[in-house]
Formats: structure tokens, C-alpha cells, sequence
């Protein structure tokens, strides 16, 4: 009997856990590299800085291509308060508001980006 309801309790708290992940995965918006073309052709990626770093992290590109990397921190602290793409200025990210940053991919392997502290990366990868 007392065996029963333990694992009763087990098998609820499980399926309670599985419950609030899949609800937490629902509501953060989903990496995408790829992004949309503007109705000026140039292709926009949104970046979200986060608990967990850039997402996505990796943007693949066409050598050359002229692009803008749309940042929006949804974290506090430091961390992530800046961010320097390539050998650019630090740019200020203020909470949950889209920073443009337009860059070239170079003509072959990454344009890379970081916090400011180079802590947290991703790159504009040219195949
Ligand atoms: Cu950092």
C-alpha cells in the first residue's frame, strides 16, 4: 500500500515535471538562422541573448553577404549587456529592445561575435 503511493507520487511529480518543461520550450521562440528578407533585400536574423547564450549561435551565410543581426538580451546582468561583432565597437543591448547590426560575411570561414567579456560567441559561418 505505502509502495503504491509512493510511486503514485513519482509517477505524478514526473508527469507534472514533463508538463512545465514542454510548456517552457512552447513559450521561448525557437532558433532561426535563417531569419527573413526585407523588403530592402537584406536579410534580417533575429539573436536572442539569453540565459543560455546567443540563440541561434550559428548564422549560416553566403561569402559577402550583407546582412543584419537583430540582438534582443532577455537576461539581466552584465554579461550580456554588450556585444562586439567582429572587430567592431562594444554596442550597448538595453533589456528586450532589438539592436540592428549590420555585417558582411567575409569571403570564406566565420564572422565571429561575442559578449563583452568574450564569454559568450557565435559566428556568421561562410561555408
Ligand atoms: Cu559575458
Amino acid at each position: 500500500m505505502r509502495l503504491t503511493s509512493t510511486l503514485l507520487t513519482i509517477v505524478v511529480g514526473s508527469v507534472l515535471a514533463l508538463g512545465a518543461c514542454k510548456k517552457d520550450e512552447a513559450t521561448s521562440k525557437p532558433a532561426d538562422p535563417v531569419g527573413t528578407v526585407g523588403p530592402d533585400g537584406i536579410r534580417r536574423v533575429a539573436i536572442e541573448a539569453g540565459r543560455t547564450g546567443y540563440k541561434p549561435d550559428r548564422i549560416p551565410a553566403k561569402p559577402g553577404e550583407k546582412l543584419i543581426l537583430v540582438f534582443t538580451r532577455t537576461v539581466d546582468g552584465e554579461c550580456l549587456s554588450q556585444v562586439k561583432v567582429a572587430d567592431g565597437a562594444l554596442t550597448p543591448l538595453p533589456m528586450n529592445t532589438p539592436v540592428e547590426i549590420p555585417v558582411t560575411a567575409p569571403a570564406s570561414g566565420d564572422l565571429r561575435f561575442a559578449c563583452g567579456m568574450d564569454m559568450q560567441t557565435g559566428v556568421v559561418a561562410v561555408n
